[in-house]
């Protein structure tokens, strides 16, 4: 069942596109303050909170305190309380009853979960400006109720996005090819490697002086012939674009958008100027449905040569600096000059230029019209991601259909799941950040973002070949499957690294388990179901299973207990019921295990790769190719649970 209460007057997000009717009469199971300030309710021991997106720490999320503000964010620390999303659904749930809550708010909302008092959840908007969504089941198994409470939650928010087949193979990425020599270079040396390919991504260096929707002549003397080409192999090309457009004279999409009016404003109703990339840029006021409909439409230049696949960047919206506040800064610093500085005056002359960046006070001197509406930027800040996302997605579903386009983006809002997926931003070369690559995809599934991933091996800092395994191999069945690397970081095409055969082994499984993958994800996606799932999800009378945190259901029929630790050769796992261990070396290099509920040590060496699958339950195992393309899908082995 689903409640739905107003508070205050609310700006409709479009995460919901068919609300139902407001319930009258009193909220029930949280605490409300009269005037929507605070939500509350008091947590027993045995319960879980699981959701809150694409966050920090555990699945569970009790004993720390989150808050929804959309944060260009490259330290994604245990104490960081915002990353680059905001998906404000969390789920409540013991042996008992499930409860879930959607706070729809557009603004800033804090979820103090157990982080002040340790046995009370309390919400609390910037703004008592929001809708509330509250969602129960009726029915008595637990693992059934919380499936059923997503259920309902996920038909209530609208299908999510299908992404093409080959949105599903392997990716390589890196912050620094620059030339058409750069990518034939990675492609040909995948192709004598022997591992299979799908897209080479092409980030901001393939542009002309960062500007979006231009390709830079020298560099890439012949675009369109050059994607042809690489299409033919198998290859697709996937750019990024950046939220901020440059400000340029006769760039015509800066010229187009400043006769029109297509930019947000600032407070005096001048178009708003920060600096990104480019230098300085204006934002697309996605807010609007005419700005949003020509930014669409301003892919066609990509389209039209041949791209079927992007990622949008840097749209939390993240500044760099504002040239008002830029050189107000460089005046008070030489203020400082030939002083004999105290401590505090140190620390502020610091500051000057360390809060330049994404400060606060720039996005509340942005003005969206929102078709008619003025709003104040700040108060609507977590949809600008998924706006500039669903420009896009629209265009595409009117200028190529459904499930034609790769498109993902690193913010978001509930209600973007129906037109992109994410990945999960900066992340960095820690061990930790692998385990947390695997806690946020049953939290970004929960809220309809079923198509994500993070960047194997870590983005920022240098890897380490281990890592990068160990990465490949707990990522085996999620959606995007995408080696991304900093620039200036060691480089990590899988050909750099002397285990050749090992990667070249996990990343042919990988195209080995499509087959399953792919399927399971249209089912989950066309059912309004969860694709990664805590294993309560699946075994509702076991106290054991809420307390896993390392261990996912993938589909319907297997398991996967990653190893996410160096040095390690094996770890302990606990299985809920009898299960059949699938130990991989490569695709057909394999041993199974029956293995009785319980826990167990099994050893999984660095070129080996766990499954379990799920008593009586099959697991159906394709031959791999060299792209998604040349997949045989009717051809298929299955594994007996
Ligand atoms: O300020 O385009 O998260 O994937 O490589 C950094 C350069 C901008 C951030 C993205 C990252 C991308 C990088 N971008």
């Amino acid at each position: 069942m689903i409640l739905r209460y107003l508070f205050g007057h609310p700006f409709d997000t479009e995460a919901v596109p068919n609300k139902p009717a407001v319930s009258d009469g009193p909220v029930p199971y949280l605490s409300v303050e009269k005037d929507g300030s605070s939500l509350s309710m008091t947590l027993s021991d045995d319960d879980v909170v699981y959701g809150l997106g694409e966050t920090v720490r555990g699945m569970n999320k009790r004993g720390w305190i989150y808050v929804s503000y959309n944060t260009d964010e490259f330290l994604h620390m245990e104490t960081t309380k915002s990353l680059y999303a905001s998906q404000n659904f969390l789920l409540v749930t013991n042996g008992l009853r499930s409860l879930g809550i959607f706070v729809d708010c557009p603004g800033e909302v804090t979820f103090d979960i157990g982080y002040t008092k340790m046995d009370r959840l309390c919400i609390r908007p910037a703004k008592p400006d929001f809708e509330l969504y509250l969602v129960t089941s009726a029915k008595m198994d637990p693992a059934a109720a919380r499936r059923d409470v997503v259920h309902h939650f996920r038909r209530l928010i609208g299908k999510s996005y299908l992404p093409p087949l080959f949105a599903f193979g392997y990716g390589q990425s890196r912050w620094g090819y620059k030339s058409e020599d750069d990518v034939e270079e990675v492609a040909d040396s995948y192709e004598r490697m022997g591992v299979p390919l799908d897209a080479i991504y092409l980030d901001i260096d393939y542009m002309d002086h960062f500007k979006d929707f231009t390709v830079n002549e020298e560099t890439f003397p012949d675009f369109p012939g050059f994607v042809s080409r690489m299409k033919d192999r198998g290859i697709h090309l996937v750019p990024i674009i950046d939220a901020g457009i440059r400000k340029e004279e006769g760039y015509c999409v800066y010229e187009e958008g400043k006769k029109n009016g297509y930019f947000v404003k600032d407070k005096d109703g001048k178009d708003f100027t920060a600096a990104v990339w480019p230098g300085e840029v204006c934002f697309p006021d996605v807010l609007s449905s005419r700005a949003r409909q020509w930014f669409g439409s301003q892919y066609d230049v990509l389209l039209d040569a041949g791209i079927d696949g992007f990622w949008n960047d840097m749209n939390e919206p993240s500044i760099f600096y504002t040239p008002e506040r830029l050189n107000q800064a460089i005046r008070n610093v030489a203020g400082y000059e030939g002083k004999d500085l105290d401590v505090n005056a140190f620390m502020r002359l610091r500051d000057e230029m360390g809060t330049l960046s994404n400060n606060r006070e720039d996005y509340r001197n942005m003005f969206h019209d929102a078709d008619g509406t003025k709003v104040c930027h700040d108060d609507v800040h977590n949809l600008f991601g998924f706006n500039m996302t669903r420009a896009a997605g629209e265009h595409f579903l009117k200028a190529c259909g459904e499930g034609k386009v790769l498109l993902f983006s690193r913010s978001s809002y509930i209600g973007m799941h129906r037109y992109g997926g994410v990945w999960t931003g900066d992340n960095r070369t820690w061990w930790s950040h692998l385990k947390l690559s695997l806690q946020q995809q049953p939290a970004l599934n929960m809220a309809g973002f079923l198509y994500s991933g993070s960047d194997m091996g870590g983005f920022m800092d240098d890897t380490t070949e281990d890592l990068m395994l160990r990465w490949l191999s707990a990522s085996l069945f999620t959606p995007l499957y995408r080696n991304h690397a900093a620039l200036g970081t060691r480089q990590k095409e899988l050909y750099r690294f002397p285990h050749r055969s090992w990667f070249e082994n996990l990343v042919q499984l990988r195209y080995a388990l499509i087959p399953y993958i792919y399927a399971q994800f249209r089912k989950a996606r066309d059912d309004d179901a969860m694709y990664f799932a805590p294993l309560s999800f699946f075994y509702g009378n076991d106290e054991r299973v809420m307390q896993i945190e390392d261990q996912l259901m993938a589909g319907e029929d297997v398991m996967i207990a990653p190893v996410v630790e160096q040095n390690k050769t094996g770890r302990m796992v606990y299985l809920p019921e009898d299960m059949t261990l699938v130990r991989f070396r490569s695709f057909e290099d394999y041993d199974t295990v029956p293995l009785a509920k319980g826990d167990h040590y099994v050893s999984c060496a660095l070129n080996e790769a766990l499954v379990f699958i799920r008593k009586g339950h099959v697991l159906p195992l394709g031959v791999p190719a060299a792209n998604t393309a040349e997949l045989d899908l009717g051809n298929l082995t299955q594994i007996r649970g």
